[in-house]
C-alpha cells in the first residue's frame, strides 16, 4: 500500500494542493520493499537510539514470520561479529552496532519474504564502507542520469527543503539501509567548488541528518581548486600554507554541521579537473593534504584513479602507470578508488591490473551502477554478473586464489579501511531507476558490497521475489517459480552477455557514437580529435584485421598482469576468448575456438546478441499474468526498443567492419535491415523516440 500524489495547480497561483490518495497500484515506487500487511510481532530492545527506532519500526513493518512472535534485538560485542555484522537466531539479532541490528533486521525480512529458512548465523560485511556516489550536480541535472533529475539537487538558488524531499530521502535511505548500503557521496565527481559553499553545506546538513538514523553516512565530491574558485586564494598548490588552512578551515566548518561527516571523494588531474599535478605536485602531495586536515575528525580521502592524459601510450596503461610508483607512500585514511576495468566502464573488461598490485595502499573498488555504456534506461541488462566477474577474478598478485574482491576488501591486504562504491542510478522517476530492471543493478550492488561472494543468481532470485512476487492485480500463481522466477531470472542472468554479443563482442571497446555511449560509432574520428577519444583508436580494424595489440609486441599492456595472466593474455592461443580483441590484434580469417573464422566469428556474436534480445520479449510476454499491469507494459515496450536498437548495433558494426574484411556475412544469418549511411547519419539516441 503506497500513496500517490497528485498536485493540481489551481489557476495560475503558485501554490500547489497536495491531495493524498491511498490506492494499491504497483509502479515500481516501493523498490524490492513492497510489503505484505504484517503480522504482529513483539520487539523488545534494550538500547535506545535513532538507528535501533529504525530497526523496530521496520521489523513491525515486514514480519511475516509466527504470529505474536517476541524477537530481541540486543546491541553486544561479540568477537566473531566484524563491524556492523550481526548474530540471527530465530528469537534474537545481535550485533556490536546500532546498524549491525538494522541489517540483520533486513536479513531476517528478506528471509521470511523469499521462503529461506530463518537459520543461526554470523552474517558480517565485506567492505566496511559501502557507498553510493551521485553524479548529481547543483542544477539538479545528473551526468550520465537516466531516471530524471536529481534526488538532492535543484539549483543553487533552490536549497529549500520541502517535505516531499524529506520522505523521498527516507525512502531513499530505507532502500539503501535494507541492502546494506552505509554511505552516500551527494555530487558528481566533476564537482562544482559551490557544494562547499556555506549555504550548500546546510542542505548537507539536513540530508545528512535524514540519512543518519539510517546508518547512512554523508560524503561530498570536492574540486582541488576550491581554495582559489570559492576562497579568493592565490593558488590551491597543497602544500602551500595558506590552502591548507583553507581546507582546514573548510573541514572544521563541515564538522560542525555534520558530526559524522564521512570525507572527501575527489577526481584530481582528470578530463580536465584540478588536481595537484597544476602546481607541480604529486597525487600523493594532494591526497595526503586533505588526509591530514580530515584525520582528526575520522575522515577519509577516496582519490580516484581514473586518470588519461593525451600521450601516445595506450590508454588502458595510463592509471597503473601513474599509480603504482605511489604505492606506499599514501595516508592509511586514503583510499585510492579503482575503476573496475583499466579504461572505463566498458561493456566487457578485464580487472583493472590495479587491483593486488598496490600492496600498500588501500584500494576500492568504483562500479557503475547506471547504464552508461550498457543501454542507458532504455536496455534491461543485470550487472550483476559483470560485476561478479571482475570480484572473482584471480589476481595471483600473492598466489592463486587473491581475488580481486580478496585484494580489496581485507583478507588479503592489511587496509585500515576497506570500501566499495557504485555510480548510483537514481534520480525523480517513480520507480527512482529509470527501467524496472534498473533497480536489480542498485539492489545488486549492495548485496555484493555487503558479501562479494554472493552468486548473482541468488541475488536475482532474492530481488525478483521480492519485487514481483505476488503482484498487484494478478492471480494465477499456480507456479510462480516455474512459470516467472525461472524463466525471467534466466533472462536476467543472460542479459549482459547478450549486450555485450550486440555492441562489442569478443573484446572489442569503446565503439560508442561520441557523448552520449549510447549507440554505435566505430566511425567517429573527426579530424584534430584527440586520437585515444575516438573509436577506431580501440578497434584498429583495418584490411588486415581488427583488435588493440596490448601483447608485448604491442602496447604490453599484458605486462601490468602478475603471472600467470601477463602470458596467458599475451598468447592468443590461451587468451580468454571474451578479451581476444581486447589483447591482440588479429586477422580476420584467425580460427576462433568455435572453428569459425574470427570476421564469422564476430557476425555470429552479434546476431546471437540480437536473436537473444527477441527472446527476451518472448519470455516476458509468457509472464503477463504474474506481472500488474503498468511494470508489465513499461518492460515490454522497454525490451521493443531493446530490440530495435540491438540491431541498430549489429547492423551498424557488421557493415562498417565489412568494409575492412571485405567477406560476406554468413549465409545462414539473418542480414542487415539498415543501411550504413542511414546508420553513419542518424543519431542513435532519436533514432527511435
Ligand atoms: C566517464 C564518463 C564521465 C565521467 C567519468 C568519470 O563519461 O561523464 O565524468 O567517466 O568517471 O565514464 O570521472
Amino acid at each position: 500500500m503506497f500513496t500517490i500524489q497528485i498536485r493540481k495547480n489551481i489557476g495560475t497561483m503558485l501554490v500547489g494542493i497536495f491531495i493524498v490518495l491511498t490506492v494499491k497500484a504497483e509502479d515500481g515506487h516501493s523498490l524490492w520493499l513492497r510489503r505484505e500487511t504484517p503480522k504482529p510481532v513483539k520487539v523488545v530492545c534494550s538500547n535506545k537510539s535513532a538507528i535501533l527506532d529504525q530497526a523496530v519500526k521496520a521489523l513491525r513493518a515486514g514480519w511475516q514470520g509466527e504470529s505474536g512472535a517476541m524477537i530481541r534485538l540486543r546491541v553486544e560485542k561479540d568477537k566473531a561479529i566484524k563491524d556492523d555484522g550481526f548474530k540471527l537466531s530465530p528469537s534474537e539479532i545481535q550485533a556490536n552496532t546500532a546498524a549491525g541490528i538494522l541489517y540483520g533486521v533486513y536479513e531476517l525480512l528478506r528471509r521470511q519474504q523469499t521462503g529461506q529458512v530463518p537459520e543461526n548465523a554470523v552474517v558480517n560485511p565485506s567492505y566496511q564502507r559501502r557507498i553510493l556516489n551521485h553524479w548529481d550536480n547543483l542544477d539538479g541535472s545528473v551526468e550520465r542520469g537516466y531516471a530524471g533529475a536529481s534526488i538532492f539537487w535543484r539549483g543553487e538558488e533552490a536549497l529549500s527543503v520541502t517535505a516531499e524531499d524529506r520522505k523521498r530521502w527516507e525512502e531513499y535511505a530505507e532502500a539503501n539501509a535494507s541492502i546494506g548500503i552505509n554511505g552516500s557521496v551527494l555530487n558528481n565527481v566533476n564537482a562544482s567548488p559551490k557544494i562547499l559553499s556555506r549555504n550548500v553545506l546546510e542542505k548537507v546538513k539536513v540530508i545528512a541528518d535524514v540519512l543518519r538514523p539510517y546508518g547512512i553516512k554523508t560524503y561530498l565530491s570536492v574540486n582541488f581548486a576550491s581554495p582559489t574558485i570559492l576562497g579568493g586564494l592565490k593558488t590551491s598548490d597543497p602544500i602551500n600554507t595558506e590552502v591548507i588552512n583553507w581546507w582546514k578551515a573548510k573541514v572544521k566548518e563541515i564538522y560542525a554541521l555534520v558530526p559524522d561527516f564521512g570525507g572527501f571523494l575527489v577526481k584530481a588531474n582528470s578530463e580536465g579537473q584540478s588536481g595537484p599535478q597544476d602546481f607541480g605536485r604529486t597525487h600523493v602531495d594532494g591526497a595526503n593534504m586533505m588526509a591530514d586536515v580530515l584525520n582528526p575528525y575520522g575522515g577519509i580521502v577516496m582519490w580516484r584513479a581514473f586518470v588519461y592524459s593525451p600521450t601516445d601510450n595506450d590508454r588502458a596503461k595510463q592509471a597503473y602507470d601513474e599509480f603504482m610508483p605511489f604505492d606506499g607512500k599514501f595516508r592509511d585514511n586514503v583510499i585510492v578508488q579503482v575503476k573496475n576495468g583499466p579504461i572505463d566502464f566498458q561493456p566487457r573488461e578485464p580487472f583493472s591490473p590495479l587491483f593486488g598490485a598496490m600492496k600498500k595502499t588501500a584500494i576500492m573498488p568504483e562500479l557503475q551502477i547506471t547504464q552508461e555504456y550498457l543501454g542507458h534506461a532504455y536496455q534491461l541488462v543485470f550487472l550483476s554478473t559483470m560485476w561478479e566477474e571482475c570480484l572473482k577474478s584471480d589476481t595471483y598478485q600473492e598466489g592463486p586464489g587473491s581475488t580481486v574482491a580478496k585484494c580489496t576488501d581485507g583478507r588479503i591486504f592489511d587496509q585500515k579501511h576497506t570500501a566499495i562504491a557504485g555510480v548510483a542510478n537514481t534520480g525523480l522517476d517513480t520507480n527512482w531507476c529509470g527501467h524496472q530492471f534498473a533497480q536489480a543493478n542498485w539492489y545488486a550492488f549492495g548485496r555484493l558490497a555487503w558479501n562479494d561472494e554472493l552468486s548473482s543468481e541468488q541475488i536475482a532470485d532474492e530481488w525478483l521475489k521480492l519485487t514481483f512476487k505476488n503482484a498487484e492485480g494478478t492471480n494465477s500463481q499456480t507456479d510462480w517459480d516455474s512459470d516467472f522466477l525461472q524463466p525471467v531470472k534466466q533472462m536476467m542472468m543472460e542479459s549482459h552477455d547478450a549486450a555485450v554479443d550486440y555492441s562489442m563482442p569478443l573484446g572489442l571497446h569503446h565503439i560508442f557514437a561520441p557523448h552520449a555511449h549510447y549507440g554505435p560509432g566505430p566511425w567517429w574520428a573527426p579530424e584534430k580529435m584527440r586520437a585515444d577519444w575516438t573509436p577506431p583508436y580501440y578497434h584498429q580494424a583495418d584490411t588486415i584485421g581488427i583488435g588493440f595489440d596490448r601483447t608485448q609486441n604491442g602496447s604490453d599492456a599484458v605486462g601490468q598482469y602478475h603471472e600467470p595472466l601477463a602470458s596467458q593474455f599475451n598468447d592468443v592461443d590461451k587468451c580468454p576468448e571474451i578479451y581476444l580483441l581486447w589483447f591482440h590484434h588479429l586477422p580476420w580469417d584467425y580460427q576462433t575456438k568455435s572453428g569459425r573464422i574470427l570476421w564469422d566469428e564476430l557476425c555470429y556474436r552479434y546476431d546471437k546478441g540480437v536473436r537473444q534480445v527477441r527472446a527476451f520479449q518472448k519470455v516476458w510476454d509468457k509472464v503477463q499474468h504474474d506481472v500488474d499491469e503498468q511494470r508489465f507494459k513499461e518492460v515490454q515496450s522497454k525490451l521493443r526498443r531493446q530490440a530495435r536498437d540491438a540491431q541498430v548495433w549489429k547492423d551498424a558494426c557488421l557493415l562498417y567492419f565489412q568494409q575492412f574484411s571485405r567477406r560476406p556475412i554468413p549465409s545462414e544469418l539473418e542480414r542487415p535491415v539498415y543501411d550504413l549511411e542511414f546508420l553513419q547519419s542518424a543519431d542513435p539516441l532519436s533514432l527511435y523516440k
